[in-house]
């Protein structure tokens, strides 16, 4: 078209321990970038809506069991098979937003016990974030905002080791919020950043996770 482009969309990826707030963030965060005329998508993983998703659901909810390389390898297929669409929309100059993302699979799986390196391996050659929010919380505080659900992994001694490999994920580059502001207060201060950053991310070419 004759519309002059302003370059590629950014992804941005939200993550954080249990009932920190992702999915509020995210979703206050979408809902900004329309009220201001952007287009924007709004993804989350796991993405219950496909068959490898549905999958994952079951095993969520205990319906099923699956062996722990093989659940961990379903999370990380649920990620690649949604990459054409994400990369479309980052093309087409779209933001994405995405509630969880590659640092929840191996955060999960690497609390198990297994070796980060070997948890990382499938997610390697992703679309790398551009900008990664942390919503930051201690278990105990996450606790006061009622209590754990019904799925697996809901459980607190188990979400603090989560927390451990978190910590251990968390690079120089990551926006560390702190979760237990007020929600209003988080999202200004996350929409600044992105929108202090997002022509920078927009002119640079998109990298691969962990490559
Ligand atoms: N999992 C995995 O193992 N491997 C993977 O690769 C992936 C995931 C991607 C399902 O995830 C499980 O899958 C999850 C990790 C694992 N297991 N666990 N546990 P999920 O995303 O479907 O989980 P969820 O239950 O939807 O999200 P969440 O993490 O528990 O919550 P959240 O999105 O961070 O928080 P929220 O829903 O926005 O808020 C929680 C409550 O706090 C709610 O009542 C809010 O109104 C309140 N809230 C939010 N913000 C505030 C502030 N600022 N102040 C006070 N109260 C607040
Ligand atoms: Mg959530």
């Amino acid at each position: 078209s004759s519309v002059a482009r302003r370059g590629r969309g950014i992804l941005v990826v939200f993550e954080g321990c249990d009932r920190s707030g992702k999915s509020t963030q995210c979703r206050m965060l979408v809902d900004y970038l329309k009220s201001i005329g952007r287009d924007v998508a709004h993804l989350r993983f796991p993405d219950r809506t496909t068959a490898i998703g549905q999958s994952i659901n079951d095993y969520l909810q205990g319906t099923t069991e699956l062996e722990d390389h093989a659940i961990h390898l379903l999370f990380s297929a649920n990620r690649w098979e949604s990459v054409p669409r994400i990369k479309q929309l980052l093309d087409n100059g779209t933001f994405v937003v995405v509630d969880r993302y590659a640092f929840s699979g191996v955060a999960f799986t690497a609390a198990k016990g297994y070796d980060v390196t070997w948890c990382k391996n499938p997610d390697r050659g992703l679309p790398d974030p551009d900008l990664i929010f942390y919503l930051d919380i201690s278990t105990k505080d996450a606790q006061t905002r009622g209590s754990y659900g019904e799925e697996r992994y809901e459980k607190a001694e188990f979400q603090e080791r989560v927390a451990e490999i978190y910590e251990q994920l968390k690079s120089n580059d990551w926006k560390v919020v702190d979760a237990m502001k007020d929600k209003n207060e988080i999202h200004e201060e996350i929409r600044n950043t992105l929108l202090e950053l997002e022509e920078q991310f927009s002119k640079t070419p998109l990298k691969r996770l962990w490559t």
